[in-house]
């Protein structure tokens, strides 16, 4: 049965990832940092998903080429999913040192580690949207030039590059799948919808009187987790490494996403939600949407959840968890299939 190591896995994509790789018989790595918070604080998205058991765990620097080719050594991977990041691009205008290194240079450490120790494992580059930036074109395909417009987004377009460089240059199995926002009940609630899917069931519980947020007028191509990390895992199965765009095909404002996640529990949003221009980011992303035509031909991938049925879901999850409080977050994924 194959092995795979995944870098990230204590966030969102790694844990539906995992779980998605266990179910498919594989022996399953992560890395995690070497840090002294309480595994129960660490683990939590595995815990949600019922698999914190399940995986292997090491420690590793992701800047220490040496540290990570450790942990490739001892499990000897068939696949590497590169997901660690430091993945808020509102912290990047914060930390864009530390966001460089973690989420662009790091990157090459693993992808040397690999190299040297396992230059036949099949390896995954979490490549992003945010590359596109202020967008050239309209929909953004694989072809599409990169403007990034954060540290974050910068960061990744090196990381992005010097994959498709390990892979021209050494002709490593490399791939780099370029996704598009995808969420989920396991999102931390720095990310806007998150934000705004627990601001509607503590607002409906009695518990938070309003809402505020920055630029509503920003677009996304929104999706759902569960569905984004099959493609990852798609990738890698095919003979020819190659890049893909992950989206749905649809935008839609914040505002809509807002305007549907108050109506989902009867309210209207005007009442409620504040636009304040202190929250606005430095440079923005004004609206991004993916044309995913080549993961369909060449991959057989398609989004199955559709806009309206991720904002009820994540509303839904969240009202459960402000019901029964955050400790019943296992009973709020059994449905996130
Ligand atoms: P999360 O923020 O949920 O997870 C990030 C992971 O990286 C966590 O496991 C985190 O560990 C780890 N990490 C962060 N900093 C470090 C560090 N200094 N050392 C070691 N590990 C670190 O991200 P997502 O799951 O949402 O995204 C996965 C990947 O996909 C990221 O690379 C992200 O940039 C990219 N991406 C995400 C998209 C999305 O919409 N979700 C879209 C496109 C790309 P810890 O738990 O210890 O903090
Ligand atoms: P994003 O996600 O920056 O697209 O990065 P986020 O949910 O943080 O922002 C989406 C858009 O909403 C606007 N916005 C707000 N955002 C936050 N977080 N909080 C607010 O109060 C708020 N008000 C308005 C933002 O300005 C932005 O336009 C995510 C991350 O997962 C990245 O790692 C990933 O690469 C990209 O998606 C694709």
């Amino acid at each position: 049965m194959p092995t795979a190591l995944i870098t990230g896995i204590t966030g969102q994509d790694g844990a539906y990832l995992a779980r998605l790789l266990l179910a498919r018989g594989y022996t399953v790595w992560g890395i995690v940092r070497a840090d002294d918070r309480p595994a129960s604080c660490k683990l939590g998205s595995l815990a949600a998903l019922r698999i914190e058991n399940d995986v292997r765990l090491a420690a590793a620097e992701l800047r220490d080429t040496a540290s990570l080719a450790r942990v490739i050594r001892d499990s000897a991977p068939d696949e590497i999913y590169n997901l660690a990041a430091q993945s808020s691009v509102a912290q990047s205008f914060d930390t864009p040192l530390e966001t460089g290194e973690i989420s662009g240079l790091s990157v090459v450490c693993l992808l040397q580690a690999m190299r040297e120790n396992q230059p036949d494992a099949r390896f995954y580059q979490a490549s992003s949207s945010e590359m596109y930036g202020q967008a050239r074109e309209t929909p953004q395909t694989e072809d599409t030039p990169f403007y990034p417009r954060s540290p974050y987004g910068a960061a990744k377009v090196y990381a992005h590059w010097m994959t498709v460089n390990y892979r021209e240059a050494y002709g490593c199995h490399a791939s780099c799948g370029i996704l598009f926002n995808h969420e989920s009940p396991l999102r931390p609630e720095q990310f806007v919808t998150r934000k705004v899917t627990t601001a509607v069931a503590r607002i409906k519980a009695g518990l938070q009187s309003a809402l505020v947020l920055g630029n509503l007028e920003v677009q996304r191509d929104w999706g759902f987790a569960g569905d984004y990390v099959q493609a990852m895992h798609l990738m890698l199965q095919q003979d020819t490494p190659d890049d893909y765009v992950i989206a749905t095909g649809e935008v839609h404002s914040l505002r809509e996403f807002v305007s549907l996640a108050f109506q989902v529990v009867g309210l209207d949003y005007r009442e409620y939600v504040q636009s304040d221009a202190a929250l606005f980011r430095p440079a923005e992303v004004q609206a991004v949407v993916g044309a995913n035509g080549k993961a369909a031909r060449k991959l057989g991938w398609s989004p199955r959840m559709k806009f309206e049925q991720l904002v009820e879901f994540l509303v839904e999850a969240d009202i459960k968890r402000v019901r029964k409080d955050e400790s019943n977050i296992r009973y709020v994924m059994e449905e996130a299939t």
